[in-house]
């Protein structure tokens, strides 16, 4: 709403345009490499994208086949959180894991 002044003095409401875009969201995608295991890719995938063990284990497999795969799709802050604390786990253990997020 935006404020306009009417012929007798008063302010009265008026209806605007919407203007506002939705928030830009953003895919967060893994990204293959030739030293990560398997198992601990899926482990990610299940702990901090809340994907089941089958789905984690389809989304780890295609990664590893196409070179990239999308977990999840979030809004730009979430998907910031996401890829630092999966890199960091990542570092952590020992393994070069790649994780990055992309707007869609
Ligand atoms: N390519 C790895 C291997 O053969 C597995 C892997 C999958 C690594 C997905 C990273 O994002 C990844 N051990």
């Amino acid at each position: 709403m935006g404020t306009k002044h009417n012929n007798d003095g008063g302010t009265v409401l008026e209806r605007q345009e919407q203007k506002l875009k939705p928030p830009a969201m953003y895919q967060v995608v893994l990204l293959n490499d030739d030293y990560t295991p398997m198992e601990f890719v899926v482990a990610i995938i299940q702990e901090y994208f809340n994907k089941d063990r089958e789905t984690a284990m389809h989304i780890m497999l295609k990664v590893h086949k196409d070179g990239r795969g999308v977990c999840g799709v979030y809004s730009k802050d979430i998907a910031l959180t996401k890829v630092e604390l999966v890199s960091m786990h990542a570092r952590k253990a020992g393994h070069p894991l790649q994780c990055v997020m992309e707007e869609v």
